[in-house]
């Protein structure tokens, strides 16, 4: 029996992918006059801040001194915060909000496992912070895909990987709620083919599959 959700952030709650890529090209145009590849946008979602630099960084050959990489890191993060800045309840995807409400009337744990460090930001901004049970803190573990995020979910309510269900939009999300032995459950239209199931939106997943799911 399912007793826990544990909820991947972007692209599954809301969707600010433009917004950190966004922030990204700013940086790397910036400083190194690169505009960049459309196709590193898939490389970074779902991964830390610090592994996305590293992509990036790596992709083009670039090597820089660990001081430089972190004052670019900490940029990128008060880029992005500006252009979230203004994001409110309209920005919650569809289904989420009708999925939350369902399970606190049916007593099912919440946790956030965002490796965002501005998860809980983002939480109070669309105004669902009170449905959270439990906020991972992704800078005490390891990153996607790594298990680590969604086996501390799971540990803080003591519970068995059996008893818990991860919904994640990114292929290193999926494979972490897989090598943390839990359901996995795909949201969108990328190719998530290690997930258990995958739905387009969580209207869907409310529509055919939550009550098989949770009851
Ligand atoms: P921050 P998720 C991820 O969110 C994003 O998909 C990814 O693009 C970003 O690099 C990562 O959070 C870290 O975000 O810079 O705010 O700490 O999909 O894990 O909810
Ligand atoms: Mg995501």
């Amino acid at each position: 029996m399912i007793k826990c959700a544990i909820f991947d952030l972007d692209g599954v709650l809301t969707n600010t992918t433009d917004e950190h890529f966004g922030a990204w090209c700013h940086l790397f145009e910036k400083h190194f006059n690169i505009q960049l590849d459309k196709q590193l946008e898939i490389k970074t979602k779902g991964v830390s801040r610090r592994d996305s630099i590293e992509v990036l960084l790596d992709y083009y050959g670039l090597h820089i001194s660990e001081e430089y990489k972190q004052n670019l890191m900490d940029e990128k993060n008060r880029n992005y915060r500006d252009l979230i800045n203004h994001i409110d309840e309209s920005k919650l995807m569809d289904g989420v909000l009708d999925l939350l409400v369902y399970l606190k009337k049916n007593k099912i744990k919440i946790a956030l496992g965002s490796a965002s460090r501005n998860g809980e930001t983002i939480l109070d901004r669309l105004k669902i912070r009170d449905y959270f049970d439990y906020i991972v803190d992704p800078s005490l573990v390891k990153g996607k895909p790594n298990p680590d995020i969604f086996l501390a979910a799971r540990d803080f309510f003591n519970l068995s990987s059996q008893e818990c269900i991860g919904f994640e939009d990114a292929v290193s999300g999926v494979k972490a709620i897989k090598a943390a032995n839990m359901y996995a459950v795909g949201v969108g239209e990328e190719n998530l083919e290690e997930a258990d199931v995958q739905v387009v939106s969580l209207v869907e997943f409310n529509r055919e599959l939550r009550e098989k799911i949770f009851e």
